[in-house]
């Protein structure tokens, strides 16, 4: 066996409690390796009557996919006192070793405890655990400024009639909360559950990144009571709200970086932001710190206590005075740990089942301990189906790699709250990345409905929409139905019934694997509960497959759940889909 590729460590993705009973515990190992990991544990103060020897039990642990290099082992363990220690016992073939804390060993040494890998306790305060209305929720984003201008009377001025022309960085068309208020049937009628807003704060552009005020709205978008109405009308018609906060930085024309413009060292603002030299400058290059190189962004001082309780007062302002359900946090990895520690705390406080989503592209296991996200938007999932449905260029197992990674990197708890997104007013959108080709984003959406965590739908997409990247993708929303592609959004729409109806078609099914063909970039994968597994064909090629799929098991019923029809009991199904097509089957006993 190859010890150098085995993996394990405590309190991560390795090893984590998934509820307050229950611990997770993970190995990585080479692909197709080992032949068989068992988990050896204990309570830690359980000993024989002697003490010469720690007693412990086995349980087998199950493989639960690999990527390109590893494999991925899982054991699910309710210790009685809520204390392990263990290890792991790997065998290939008739080599057996056993895997501990302090290296490998040919027999286990249960004479010393100390050896053994050790999840201490498992105390409730410390379980990842976000909010549960979040995992079924179905997320639509909403740029404000471009989709539904419903009150002409606050349009800025130079607002251009409605879509007139291609969205640039500094124009206007006048999307307000009004036009959002009027158009949430539309989105009941798709199978929205949550809206997330980009900014709605007091700023010049039109993407609102550079906050003036956070206690105030941008007047361009309606006032105080429309925006409470707003809320109350979302939560009425089951929606959740989510506005983003833009945390990291303020906006150049922010009172308190004004202040320090004007009075350069002697403005009391002086250390809520990193500056290097007095007077500003923003010639040739800021001489302070900036989101990007964007002189419009000053990076805040979050370290600052003054800083720190006046954002913390926003962050709970919004909640108490209007029910928000979720921060998006803006550029969340940039911005100190311990400051989101508090903002979790602060706004637990006031709504404990409010949602906190950061903005990160990466890897995010730092942020998604417990103690300060409860997701973040999971682009690495964006590019691996993006690559595969879209553009083409990764074949069906290296797609499958690349998922099993993501997967593999949190927390299962952690995967079933996800931010799983096509795209975003950051990216081209899906069909202009498709290169108009309906059929693929069809299947990116199929994919996306059905795969773990919570989706979002970003505005416009689902009627066809396209856009390269911002500006582009900042497009005015399309409200013509006859300009609109109504059959996309039916098949967004019976996707996201399947996904309300069948409880595994979401978070309520394991998601695996069953079988991929890299010649034909055929895809088949499944979602299991106790009840029903739902099987998922896909033809990602532009030509006829011939499928012959076996069931892991005889069921007495198998459905279409596309066309509704009922097909014969068998083990194995033989079938033809066209290009770019797909079959949903489920099964139940
Ligand atoms: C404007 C122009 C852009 C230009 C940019 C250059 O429109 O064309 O490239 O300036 O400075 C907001 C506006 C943008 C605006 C920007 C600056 O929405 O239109 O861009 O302000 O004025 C990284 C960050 C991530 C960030 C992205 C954009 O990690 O946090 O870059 N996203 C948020 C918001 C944005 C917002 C801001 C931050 C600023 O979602 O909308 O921009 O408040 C890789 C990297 C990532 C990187 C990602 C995207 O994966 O590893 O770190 O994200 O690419 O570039």
């Amino acid at each position: 066996m190859l010890k150098e590729a085995i993996y394990h460590r405590p309190k991560n993705n390795f090893a984590y409690a998934y509820d307050e009973k229950t611990l997770h515990i993970r190995l990585q190992s080479k692909k197709d390796d080992l032949h068989s990991v068992d988990l050896v544990f204990g309570d830690p103060y359980d000993w024989d009557t002697h003490y010469n020897r720690w007693n412990t039990t086995q349980k087998e642990m199950t493989k639960t996919g690999s990527d390109e290099l590893f494999d991925y082992w899982l054991v699910e363990i309710q210790p009685e006192f809520r204390r392990l220690r263990y290890g792991f016992k790997l065998t290939k073939g008739n080599e057996v070793q056993y895997y501990t804390e302090k290296g490998y060993f040919d027999e286990l040494p249960t004479d010393d405890v100390a050896y053994f890998f050790c999840f201490p306790f498992l105390n409730k305060i410390d379980v990842f655990q976000a909010p549960t209305w979040v995992k079924d929720t179905v997320w639509y984003q909403i740029f404000p400024e471009r989709f539904a201008n419903g009150d002409k009377t606050i349009d800025p001025p130079g607002t251009l009639p409605w879509g007139s022309t291609e969205p640039t960085p500094t124009n206007f068309f006048g999307g307000d909360f009004e036009g959002v208020i009027q158009n949430l049937d539309y989105l009941v009628e798709l199978g929205v559950t949550g809206i997330y807003f980009t900014p709605i704060f007091k700023a010049t552009s039109n993407h609102k990144y550079d906050t003036i005020d956070y206690l105030e709205l941008d007047p361009q978008f309606g006032d105080k009571e429309t925006f409470r109405r707003l809320v109350k009308t979302c939560h009425q018609k089951g929606i959740k709200v989510m506005l983003d906060a833009v945390f990291n930085h303020s906006g150049y024309y922010s009172p308190f970086f004004q202040d320090v413009v004007e009075k350069g060292e002697a403005s009391k603002y002086k250390d809520w932001f990193h500056i290097r030299n007095f007077p500003i400058v923003t010639e040739p290059t800021p001489n302070y710190d900036t989101f990007a190189f964007t002189y419009m962004m000053p990076k805040l001082n979050t370290e600052h206590p003054e800083v720190k309780k006046y954002l913390l007062d926003v962050g709970r302002y919004w909640i108490e005075e209007f029910d928000i359900d979720g921060w998006r946090l803006d550029v969340a990895n940039e911005v100190d740990h311990q400051f989101w520690r508090e903002f979790r705390t602060a706004v637990k406080d006031v709504k404990p089942d409010v949602y906190i989503l950061g903005e990160i592209w990466h890897d995010s296991m730092p942020w998604l301990q417990g103690d300060q996200f409860d997701a973040v938007m999971n682009y690495p999932f964006t590019t691996a189906v993006l690559n595969f449905f879209a553009k083409n260029t990764i074949d069906v197992t290296e797609f499958t790699n690349i998922l099993s990674n993501v997967l593999h990197s949190y927390p299962n708890n952690v995967n079933e709250v996800a931010f799983n997104l096509l795209d975003s007013h950051d990216t081209p959108r899906i069909l202009t990345i498709a290169k108009n080709h309906k059929e693929k984003v069809k299947l990116l959406y199929l994919f996306q409905m059905s795969f773990i965590g919570t989706p979002c739908i970003y505005y416009g997409d689902e009627i066809g929409m396209t856009g390269e990247m911002d500006p582009g993708c900042r497009k005015c929303m399309e409200w013509n139905p006859a300009e609109q592609d109504l059959e996309l959004f039916s098949h967004v729409k019976k996707l996201l019934e399947l996904r309300r109806t069948f409880p595994e078609f979401g978070n309520g099914g394991e998601f695996k694997i069953i079988d991929t063909n890299p010649e034909t970039n055929y895809l088949v994968y499944a979602k299991t509960s106790n009840e029903r597994t739902i099987y998922f064909v896909v033809n990602n090629l532009e030509q006829q497959l011939d499928v012959s799929l076996s069931l892991s098991q005889s069921y007495q019923q198998l459905i279409n759940l596309w066309t509704e029809d009922t097909l014969q009991p068998t083990e194995h199904l033989e079938f033809q889909l066209n290009p770019l097509d797909f079959k949903i089957i489920l099964a139940k006993h």
